[in-house]
């Protein structure tokens, strides 16, 4: 005769067996009081992004079949979930660092994940948007939405490296890639030069045929106007958690620019320390200028320039900038989806900023 544990364990093989689960002591595991993403917070030293970038450049192309030369960041909390969660820095964000040589060119296609690119150094490349040819410069953040044909051409002198950050982790797990390649290696461009900023030189003012673009009818922000809003905005009052703040928004609908992906430029001045918080959705930061801290649940990420860093959902972080200069954060995050799902909450931490109780040393 088996006791009633025994035949409880033999029911719980057996329903293994069929594929089947008993909720009652699943529960607390996959109901958690609060999330508990897998990611990690972490951060990558340029030092070391950039000499592994630049080393792709000696070893492969961005041929038809690999597509794009990126060296992509992999969050040690996702990197054992194949494939899926090689690209994943959160549950929904992708990002790599891409490189373009001079006389280069990346084939064209399109695929229904959201693209976003922060330039980063280099100059002379463009990326062709559904026939437009977009410059790319320093400090320039560029869409480009779901659907569209997109390459990459490179007349310049110099190597050229950006952020892109997509919402592939996302797509993947709901299931729902698409990709196709274009017939010819490159797209013909079809429109003038800078067709959409000679479109939107004046925040709001709309030309009149975009009240029905279904995407943010402006392909690139350049980062002189970038910088001039933040230099206007730095002589007013700073936001408490972010210091002196931007973000890129579609002109028409004032939803994120990158659809699925919110994105945003924030400066702090020398001696700069936010205010922490936490809030559901996650962010990654890319250090475009300056150096600083980030206290991230307790641990101090000291950054500098081209430093990159994921702070997961709900968790406690502020910001600080050292050093004698203005310090420049962009990031991407995925607040428009837990705001579309309605699952975004923020919380500010009660005695305003956190004690440290570490230093990351990766
Ligand atoms: C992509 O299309 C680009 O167009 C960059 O430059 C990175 C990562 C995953 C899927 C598509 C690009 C990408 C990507």
């Amino acid at each position: 005769m088996l006791d009633a544990n025994e035949r409880l364990q033999a029911y719980y093989q057996e329903l293994r067996q069929h594929h089947l689960g008993p909720l009652w002591n699943s529960i607390g595991r996959l109901m958690t009081e609060e999330p508990t993403p897998r990611a990690q917070a972490y951060l990558w030293r340029w030092q070391d992004v950039y000499r592994y970038v630049m080393e792709s450049g000696d070893l492969v192309t961005p041929d038809r079949g690999g597509e794009r030369r990126v060296v992509f960041f992999m969050n040690p909390g996702f990197e054992s979930l194949e494939p899926w969660g090689w690209g994943a820095l959160t549950n929904t964000l992708y990002a790599g660092i891409q490189l373009l040589k001079p006389g280069e060119k990346a084939p064209s296609h399109r695929h229904n994940q959201n693209a976003i690119r922060f330039i980063i150094q280099g100059s002379g490349a463009a990326t062709i948007v559904e026939g437009e040819r977009v410059v790319m410069e320093p400090g320039d953040f560029l869409i480009t939405p779901a659907g569209l044909w997109h390459d990459h051409v490179h007349s310049g002198s110099e190597p050229m490296l950006w952020l892109d950050s997509l919402d592939v982790p996302m797509l993947y797990q709901l299931g729902v890639m698409f990709f196709e390649r274009y017939p010819q290696f490159n797209q013909p461009v079809t429109k003038p030069d800078s067709y959409t900023t000679k479109r939107y030189t004046a925040s709001g003012l709309r030309p009149l045929q975009d009240r029905r673009s279904s995407y943010a009818p402006q392909a690139v922000f350049k980062w002189q106007r970038t910088r001039n809003a933040l230099d206007q905005l730095s002589l007013l009052e700073p936001d408490p958690y972010d210091g002196f703040a931007v973000e890129y928004i579609n002109p028409v609908t004032g939803a994120a620019a990158g659809i699925t992906i919110g994105a945003m430029m924030q400066k702090l001045p020398p001696g700069h320390h936010t205010l922490a918080h936490r809030h559901v959705h996650s962010t990654i930061y890319h250090v475009f200028r300056g150096q600083g801290n980030s206290v991230i649940n307790g641990i101090r990420f000291s950054w500098r320039q081209g430093d990159t860093f994921v702070v997961p959902n709900w968790a406690w972080h502020e910001h600080a900038a050292s050093g004698g200069e203005d310090a420049y954060l962009f990031s991407t995050n995925d607040q428009p989806v837990m705001e579309k799902l309605g699952l975004e909450r923020e919380e500010p931490y009660p005695a305003g900023q956190q004690t440290v109780e570490g230093e990351f040393s990766g």
